[in-house]
Order: C-alpha cells, then sequence, then structure tokens
C-alpha cells in the first residue's frame, strides 16, 4: 500500500516537514501543523510519534493501517472551538515530551510508551464542546448511560476503543492478549485521569510521591509497583492537558481564544435552555484574563510545580514559562481598562455581535476564586 510519507495529504511538504521537524521541541507549533496538514494535525503529529518511537515496528503495526485509524480517530473529533483534534494533536505532542524527560530515562516500558502516546491522542475524541456538569444538568443521553461519572472521559474511552474493532484499523491485532490486556487497563487509568474533578486527588497523591521520592545513581525516578507507574502517567497525561499555560505566550494566547469561545457558546445554551450560566461562560461578563490567573494560579501552577520538583531539573524552563504568562495576563488586567483584551476572540463574528455589552462589563464581575474553582473541577 502506498502511503504518504507524513501520513498526509499536503501542498506544502517541505514546510509541513520543517515544522515536524520540532516535534521533540516543547514549542511546536500545532496550529501551522493544522494549516499545512489540510486540517490533519492529529494524524500528522501521531504518525510522526510512532515513527520517531519506532512503535511500528516493535509491535508489528502496518503503516496504512495505523493511518485508517489516526484518520477516522481524527474524523471523530467534532469541530468545536477548543475540544477538537488539535487539541488532541496538542496533547499527544505534549505527552510525547514529557515521556522524554531524563529523570524518567529507561522508566517506561515500551507498552507504555505506546499506551500513553495513544491515551493522549484519544483522550478527547467526540467531546461536544460542553462541560460533564451542563451533560449532567440537561438529562442527556450521554450522562444516563454513564450514570454521572466521568461522563465525557468514559465516552471518550468507548469511541477510542470501538474504532479498533474494525480489522482494517486495529492497529494493535499484533499484540499478545496480555500485551492488551495491560494496554487497555493502561489507557483507561489515563484517559479517566483527565476528569478535571479528579484533579485534587491526583496532585495529593503526586505531592506524596514526590516526597518519598527514590533516585539511581544518575538521578532516575524508581518506580516499582503498577500504582507507581500508572500515577506518573495519569499525572503526566493530565500536565499535557494542563500545558497550553506552559506554552510560548503567542501558542498559548490562542488556545486561551478557543477556550473562551467554547465556554461563551456553553453559555449561549444555559441561557436559551434558562439555566443558570456557568461562571465563565457567559459572553457578556468576559475575563479573560482573571479566569486565566486563577486557572494558573490555583490549578495549573500547583500541579507543574510538583511535577516540576518530580522530574527535577528538566521542567524547570517549562515552569519559568508558566509564571511568565501568569505575569502578562497580570499586566493586563487593569491596562485594558474594560476594552476586551487583544488576545480574546475579537475576530470572531459571534463574540462582535456582543461586544458593547462585553466592554461594559468587563471588570464588574470578574468570577471568584471559588467559583472559577467550581466551574472547572
Ligand atoms: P480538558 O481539556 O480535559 O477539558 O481540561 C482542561 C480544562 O481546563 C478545560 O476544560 C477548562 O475547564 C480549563 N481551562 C481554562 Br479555565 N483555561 C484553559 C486554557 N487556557 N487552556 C486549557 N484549559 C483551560
Ligand atoms: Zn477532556
Ligand atoms: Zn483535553
Amino acid at each position: 500500500v502506498n502511503v504518504p510519507e507524513l501520513g498526509v495529504e499536503t501542498q506544502y511538504p517541505q514546510e509541513l516537514a520543517d515544522v515536524l521537524s520540532r516535534i521533540n521541541d516543547w514549542g511546536l507549533d500545532t496550529f501551522k501543523v493544522e494549516e499545512l496538514s489540510d486540517q490533519r494535525p492529529l494524524t500528522a503529529i501521531t504518525y510522526r510519534i510512532f515513527q520517531e518511537r519506532e512503535l511500528c515496528r516493535i509491535y508489528s503495526i502496518e503503516q496504512s493501517t495505523l493511518l485508517k485509524y489516526l484518520l477516522t480517530l481524527e474524523d471523530h473529533y467534532q469541530q468545536v472551538p477548543y475540544h477538537n483534534k488539535a487539541h488532541g494533536a496538542d496533547v499527544c505532542q505534549s505527552m510525547h515530551v514529557l515521556l522524554n524527560a531524563s529523570a524518567l530515562d529507561g522508566v517506561f516500558t515500551e507498552l507504555e510508551i505506546m499506551s500513553a502516546i495513544f491515551a493522549s491522542a484519544v483522550h478527547d475524541v467526540d467531546h461536544p464542546g460542553v462541560t460533564n456538569q451542563f451533560l449532567i444538568n440537561t438529562n442527556s443521553d450521554l450522562a444516563i448511560m454513564y450514570n454521572d461519572e466521568s461522563v465525557l472521559e468514559n465516552h471518550h474511552l468507548a469511541v477510542a476503543f470501538k474504532l479498533l474493532q474494525s480489522q482494517e484499523r486495529n492497529i494493535f491485532s499484533n499484540l499478545t492478549t496480555k500485551q492488551m490486556k495491560t494496554l487497555r487497563k493502561m489507557v483507561i487509568d489515563m484517559v479517566l485521569a483527565t476528569d478535571m474533578s479528579k484533579h485534587m486527588q491526583l496532585l495529593a497523591d503526586l505531592k506524596t510521591m514526590v516526597e518519598s521520592k527514590k533516585v539511581t545513581g544518575n538521578n532516575i525516578i524508581m518506580l516499582e509497583t503498577y500504582d507507581d507507574r500508572i500515577q506518573v502517567l495519569q499525572n503526566m497525561i493530565h500536565c499535557a492537558d494542563l500545558s497550553n499555560p506552559t506554552k510560548p505566550l503567542d501558542i498559548y494566547t490562542r488556545w486561551t481564544d478557543r477556550i473562551m469561545e467554547e465556554f461563551w457558546r456553553q453559555g449561549d445554551k444555559e441561557r436559551d435552555l434558562r439555566l443558570e450560566i456557568s461562571p465563565m461562560c457567559d459572553r457578556r461578563v468576559a475575563s479573560v484574563e482573571k479566569s486565566q490567573i486563577g486557572f494558573i494560579e490555583f490549578i495549573v501552577h500547583p500541579l507543574w510545580e510538583t511535577w516540576a520538583d518530580l522530574v527535577y531539573p528538566d521542567a524547570n524552563n517549562i515552569l519559568e514559562t508558566l509564571e511568565q504568562n501568569r505575569d502578562w495576563y497580570q499586566s493586563h488586567i487593569g491596562q485594558e481598562n474594560g476594552a476586551l483584551s487583544s488576545t480574546s476572540t475579537t475576530h470572531d463574528p459571534l463574540l462582535n455581535t456582543d461586544s458593547i455589552q462585553a466592554t461594559n462589563t468587563y471588570t464588574s464581575t470578574a468570577p471568584t476564586d471559588l467559583t472559577l474553582t467550581d466551574t472547572i473541577l
């Protein structure tokens, strides 16, 4: 079977190859990959990572089978502002970089690594662009199906494994029964850990692990039990999922534009349904900067600070960028004086219809720390 070298059709093979050559870098521009790959960022990035890690050779995966799986997976991400295939691609590539930490050198098996890459690629598939709480409050079919427990995360997993059922897409057909069983357990454990309501527990357990950390002579972490190994992988995918604020500022602000637009669309739905509008979801009360500062201060920074302790000193640059980005949002708070920030979706026609109202209410009704935590967790 003839498969394109980069896995995707492109009119710009050289430019795409150049961007993808930064596959091991924290600053890879997923948005550029999105443009240059004719809207196939997830396939282009995951295919490249499988090649980079020689996973097709190790697990006898036909490249054409891998491509069929990835293209179908990518098609099952919905066209929502944030939780779309670009976010899937971003989390997958971030996970790939985190797995390369020198403190983790040789720690994880090839099967654990493939499970981690696979879990991150599928972790938000078919996300409808609304939160678990919204799905529960509206008595959605998904909430009924999963009895209100990690509704979205259970669904992402079910879709991901369902897509393997067809033989022509089954990338794991040459794994042994035992390998498949282990992979499936690990992928489930990782994707369920991306439910934000598990954040506090995950972080608490990570802190305990850091306190009793054992390392080898060359500063490599020792993880002996399954519980310890999966705990690190769960925190790693959670870090990758919450890595937007640790990326170069121009990339971070583009993700912020997208998540805010998605929140606001949920707020529009809540208004139409006469439900209470969730914090941060009211486009007429847009407080982008304050939301991001709260998000960093209460959730992202505590997590990354602990991760940086675990893999010290591998994540120090990441932590530094995060702190600079927080300071940037901080310095942009008063400055705009009620006007919409340059980073918000002012080009978005949906927002522009409300821009006058948004300008008036911008500074007056920021979410308190408590409501912020309420919405996300
Ligand atoms: P998921 O991708 O699994 O949904 O987890 C990330 C969550 O963090 C988002 O759903 C959102 O609730 C919150 N968040 C906020 Br607030 N700002 C964000 C940002 N700039 N990037 C990513 N997530 C953000
Ligand atoms: Zn998710
Ligand atoms: Zn996600």
